[in-house]
């Protein structure tokens, strides 16, 4: 299509307006903007107005007919078969020994809450080595490769804003000791921003407002860089999911592996039971016999505070965006058609533009739509979705916040407890508060150990054992 055509199609679709400035541009700002411009599925973006923008302010509503609390297996502690968790966790383990897990970060986000200005990937958050999020994971998904004997892939999907920077952080830090022929980076897809009456907004007169196209992107950017036929030659059938801001994630989980490879499913998850009704986490529910996620922001308060016969929370499964995919399955809903696609959801907000004159404005309050995918919508279409509780102080403390819940301060407390965790279940005695937090800022490497048993492992072959005190790494 040439640019002549390009622009005919926007006139066409009713985005005209695109293009209004093209008279005045210079050669390579038309280049540019013709450039973006192709990125777009007009189709898609005419639907997305229709069905999100044009129809209703303030978002589509989201289904909630029918809905009742989805099952979960539960761990041994809470009442779950011990045996059939030692079955799962040897049948996780074999899958790890014949490489056929493969683990995936979403980093595409743009990390504002947090206020940090730089991927989110890159931010420090051990307490004593201060190692970024990526050297953390790096490390995890190094001893996983070592203790089963066979290196894992980790693909990392970045946002247009941030890849560069992601892959020079790699590079400048030597892969934190991965083989670099097993990283890739591939960026997510990106959404133009519509104003109210579902007109393509401009960033610039040479440039769309585009944005990240969600977590749930991830599936057709799989598909698109070529990352599934890569596992599907090595063997790769599970992907290992999860986000970048989450420090005592386990990267891979044999357990949780081997529920999701068990039961044949194509879409598995972890939940933890909320901590407060208000936590925004999404529910897992079930909804026509399939599993769904209700996300905070989309179930009616009431609904959260909805409360069983004992007084426990009623929806208390918790997302804490910890999946295992298929791979067929993810490049099935990249592919989408026969009604298999995940929908769009609508985000107003803030959206720099430029005025009739092309002079730049600063949008006081929401001038327009972001569109998004979730990837959890992704599993209503899976066959015999399985949800396993984990523990929350052994997967889940994301860096969120600048201060406060979900900050870097409650993150670095939480891998300070969980070191002092595996420190006194391997029988060292260590001085700790009444919420388990030990008195010495102590860093214990994913290479040292990652769990109860590598750690209990290794500190058992240590002789001599050195001191818990103040600033004890252990590497
Ligand atoms: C997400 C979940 C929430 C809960 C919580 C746990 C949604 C809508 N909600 O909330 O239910 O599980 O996480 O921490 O997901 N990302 C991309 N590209 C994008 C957008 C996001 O890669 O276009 C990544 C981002 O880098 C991060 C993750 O997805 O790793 C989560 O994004 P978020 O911080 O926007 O999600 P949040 O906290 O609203």
């Amino acid at each position: 299509m040439n640019n002549e055509q390009l622009i005919a199609s926007y006139r066409d679709a009713g985005q005209g307006q695109v293009f209004a400035f093209w008279d005045s541009l210079a050669p390579a700002a038309r280049n540019a903007l013709a450039v973006q411009a192709r990125e777009i599925d007009l189709a898609e973006v005419d639907r997305l107005n229709r069905t999100l923008v044009l129809k209703s302010a303030g978002g589509a509503g989201v289904d909630l007919a029918g809905l009742t609390p989805a099952p979960c297996t539960l761990l041994p502690a809470n009442g779950g078969d011990a045996a059939q968790w030692a079955k799962a966790r040897a049948a996780g383990e074999a899958a790890l020994r014949a490489g056929r897990v493969a683990a995936f970060t979403v980093a595409g986000g743009q990390g504002t809450r947090l206020g940090y200005d730089g991927p989110k990937g890159t931010f420090a958050v051990t307490p004593l080595k201060k190692k970024p999020l990526f050297q953390l994971f790096a490390e995890k998904i190094k001893a996983s490769g070592l203790r089963h004997g066979r290196p894992l892939h980790w693909f990392i999907m970045t946002s247009h804003a941030n890849h560069e920077q992601t892959e020079s952080f790699f590079t400048e830090r030597g892969f934190f000791g991965l083989d670099q022929g097993r990283v890739h980076f591939f960026r997510q897809g990106r959404m133009p921003a519509v104003d109210f009456a579902g007109k393509i907004l401009l960033e610039s007169t040479s440039s769309l407002a585009l944005s990240p196209d969600g977590h749930g992107g991830s599936l057709r950017a799989l598909h698109r860089s070529g990352a599934l036929d890569l596992m599907q030659r090595e063997g790769i059938d599970t992907i290992s999911y999860f986000q970048v801001d989450n420090p005592i994630v386990r990267c891979v989980d044999p357990a949780f592996i081997g529920f999701h490879l068990l039961a044949g499913a194509e879409m598995s998850s972890k939940m933890v039971p909320k901590a407060y009704p208000e936590e925004k986490v999404g529910h897992f529910c079930l909804q026509h016999g399939k599993v769904v996620v209700i996300e905070y922001s989309d179930m009616p308060m009431a609904m959260q505070r909805e409360t069983n016969p004992g007084g426990a929370l009623r929806y208390s499964a918790g997302s804490i965006a910890i999946h295992l995919i298929d791979r067929e399955f993810a490049r099935r809903m990249a592919a989408g058609g026969d009604g298999v696609a995940l929908p769009f959801h609508r985000a107003d907000k803030k959206i720099p533009t430029v005025d009739a004159a092309g002079r730049l404005l600063k949008p006081e309050q929401a001038n327009g739509v972001k569109f998004e995918m979730f990837v959890f919508d992704a599993l209503p279409f899976a066959r015999n979705s399985v949800v396993i509780e984990t523990a929350r102080e052994d997967d889940f403390s994301p860096v969120k916040n600048a201060e406060g819940v979900d900050s870097p301060k409650t993150a670095r407390e939480d891998q300070l407890r969980q070191f002092a965790r595996w420190l006194k279940a391997a029988g060292a005695v260590v001085p700790v508060d009444a919420t388990g937090l030990p008195h010495s800022g102590i860093e214990v490497s994913p290479l040292f150990g990652y769990d109860t048993e590598s750690f209990a492992e290794r500190w058992n072959r240590l002789a001599p054992r050195p001191a818990i005190a103040e600033g004890l790494y252990l590497e």
